[in-house]
């Protein structure tokens, strides 16, 4: 009888931590599909009139970023990137931290057609011009990356450092 009851105690212990690790899961995939690239360790997506330097950047098929300033950033700065895909094939453009972004090459690997809409990275069709604007919130070292399979590992990220 004893036994019994601590079984059915450690069926409900168990059944609870369950469920709690399903809701984790879910709380973590809704963030994932919604806006866990909208905020990141190294800044923040912002609006393109708050802008206070442009910079204009051409991907290439050479799998390099061609910036057009020099990219002096400072802690602070809000930066409107026009970027513009000079070459044949497809091309991304995102900002982040170098964590964040060998994560986002993971996701990449598994979903390789993803599009994204998440503020901290657009996908440019061969010879499409878009913006994405960005406040720079830290000190810190920022990687700019093309997370397209192989492009990446094919040298398609630069890093910089904010000042
Ligand atoms: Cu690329």
């Amino acid at each position: 009888m004893l036994h019994h009851k601590k079984s059915i105690a450690m069926l409900i212990f168990v059944t609870a931590f369950s469920a709690q690790a399903i809701a984790m899961d879910d709380h973590s995939a809704h963030n994932h599909a919604t806006h866990s690239h909208a905020s990141s360790t190294i800044g923040n997506p912002a609006n393109a009139s708050q802008a206070n330097k442009i910079i204009n950047v051409d991907l290439l098929d050479s799998m390099q970023f061609e910036f057009h300033s020099k990219m002096n950033i400072k802690e602070g700065d809000i930066v409107r990137f026009i970027v513009t895909n000079q070459g044949e094939i497809d091309h991304e453009f995102s900002i982040g931290s170098e964590k964040e972004q060998k994560a986002h090459l993971e996701a990449m690997k598994k979903m390789p057609n993803m599009v994204h809409h998440d503020g901290n990275t657009i996908t440019l069709k061969p010879k499409e011009t878009k913006e994405l604007t960005w406040k720079f919130t830290k000190r810190n070292t920022v990687m700019f990356a093309c997370n397209i399979p192989e492009h990446f590992e094919a040298g398609m990220h630069r890093e910089i450092t904010i000042k």
